[in-house]
């Protein structure tokens, strides 16, 4: 049967920091997450990522589940302190041949790859230089996307700049949950636009080298509703959208802060967020625009706003069904969310880079991780993005985050988001009911298009 869902090609994804482990070899150097995780009470438990999925000295298992799973692409990121050492910009061999050897292995699998150039693992030396708060920091981004597509280039097609620099920006510089761990708003301010003058810099800079790669970003979008219709909760939810989506979406496609910036962080923040930044130059065309879709929030105004990163809001508890971190399962705010972008630029091809549900998933006694909510995830989310291309976005790609359990952040380990299930003892890797599910879903598409 043809169905709107034929023309995608479908994907997992995963990030450097959050898989490989080995973060003292292969001469590696710290990050800004290493450091953080060191520090008690970042994370859950302690976690760090230091040993991880093992994915660097035992990539295997994770190159046979993308095999087993028959996915056609994969998206993963490569770590800046793997492939630069240094204030210098020397380039590490070692980091650069690992990478290689995933990319050949993949391809090899019939599997085409995404790289993402940066999911959060700043180099810890350049966060002792200002970090994202400093144009050096773009302009040392720029010098190791070049190395990347020099050094890379011949096996990749297509790159992310940077993956959701809202999270980098207002979680590591204003909540604090993230590396670098700073609070402060007019910081995260900058280190938003920051992100988004180094993504342009960096499409500019991959262009030049190969006019051919297709370039694109990953950002999360939030479906944000109002908990009345009272002015005060519209505007408050309004808020949020300014600071969470359109600071970050509209910045993006139209090269100008969005209306209501200044009044919400004020002339001096923004003055000096945009120091030194062409703010036209951020929106270089792109060839798509990666959508990472989680959040649903109702959003009522407090005066003693509890939201970490937005002023005087309060996001209403979610219920049922949600995800173990209490994230609300909405697939009809994913189908919103892909149809706003869509309405905003009709003819940009929208590729999901990441979607997914956080639980605490175990393996029963009969040896097996039956994670039914996961599959019904699946099932309504595919149904959803079915309904948004229906209805005009033009969606070409969807990874699902992620392809196995792996360091989740200020969670660390506990809570799992993958399609396999990771033994961290062992690094050993097994699929849950949901990779049965997703890999039904792959096999019946291929059958469709092949027809
Ligand atoms: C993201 C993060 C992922 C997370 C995922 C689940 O881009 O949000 O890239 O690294 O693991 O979102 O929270």
């Amino acid at each position: 049967m043809m169905s709107n869902l034929d023309g995608v090609r479908w994907g997992s994804a995963t990030a450097a920091y959050q898989i490989e482990g080995a973060v003292d070899l292969g001469g590696r150097v710290p990050t800004i997450w290493d450091v953080f995780t060191a520090v008690p009470g970042n994370t859950t438990r302690g976690d760090t990522g230091a040993i991880a999925c093992q994915a660097y000295e035992k990539p295997e298992a994770m190159l046979e589940a993308i095999e087993w799973l028959g996915l056609e692409t994969y998206r993963f990121s490569v770590a800046w302190s793997r492939i630069i050492t240094g204030p210098g910009g020397e380039v590490n061999p070692e980091g650069v041949a690992y990478y290689r050897r995933i990319l050949q292995e993949l391809r090899d699998r019939g599997v085409a790859p995404v790289v993402t150039l940066y999911h959060w693992d700043l180099p810890q030396w350049l966060q002792e230089r200002g970090g994202w708060a400093s144009l050096a920091t773009a302009d040392a981004f720029v010098h190791f996307v070049r190395v990347a597509a020099a050094e890379l280039g011949d096996l990749v097609d297509d790159w992310i700049t940077v993956n959701e620099p809202f999270c980098a920006a207002f979680h590591g510089h204003l909540s604090g949950l993230h590396a670098p761990g700073i609070r402060d708003e007019a910081t995260a301010l900058r280190a938003a636009l920051m992100q988004l003058h180094a993504h342009g810099e960096a499409v500019r800079a991959l262009r030049a080298v190969d006019a051919g790669f297709r370039v694109g970003l990953a950002m999360n979008l939030s479906d944000l509703e109002p908990a009345s219709d009272s002015p005060a909760d519209i505007a408050a939810a309004d808020r949020a959208d300014l600071v969470e989506n359109r600071l970050f979406l509209h910045t993006l496609l139209q090269g100008r802060l969005p209306d209501g910036t200044v009044d919400y962080f004020g002339a001096d923040a923004v003055d000096a967020a945009v120091d030194g930044i062409d703010v036209a130059r951020i929106a270089e065309p792109m060839d798509f625009i990666g959508i990472n879709y989680y959040e649903h929030n109702v959003v009522r105004a407090a005066e003693l706003g509890t939201d970490l990163v937005v002023r005087g809001i309060e996001k209403l508890p979610v219920p049922e069904p949600r995800s173990a971190n209490g994230v609300a399962v909405r697939p009809d705010g994913f189908t919103r969310v892909l149809l706003r972008v869509a309405a905003l630029t009709p003819d940009l091809p929208i590729w999901v880079t990441e979607n997914g549900i956080g639980l605490w998933d175990y393996v029963g006694p009969d040896g097996t991780c039956d994670d039914v909510e996961r599959v019904a995830f699946i099932e309504r989310y595919l149904d959803a993005l079915e309904t948004a291309i229906a209805g005009g976005a033009k969606v070409e790609a969807y990874y699902f985050w992620a392809l196995m359990d792996n360091f989740e952040w200020p969670f660390g380990y506990q809570l799992r988001y993958g399609l396999f299930y990771t033994d961290y003892p062992t690094g050993t890797l097994m699929p849950k009911a949901s990779a049965e599910a997703y890999r039904a879903h792959i096999a019946r598409g291929s059958t469709s298009i092949d027809e």
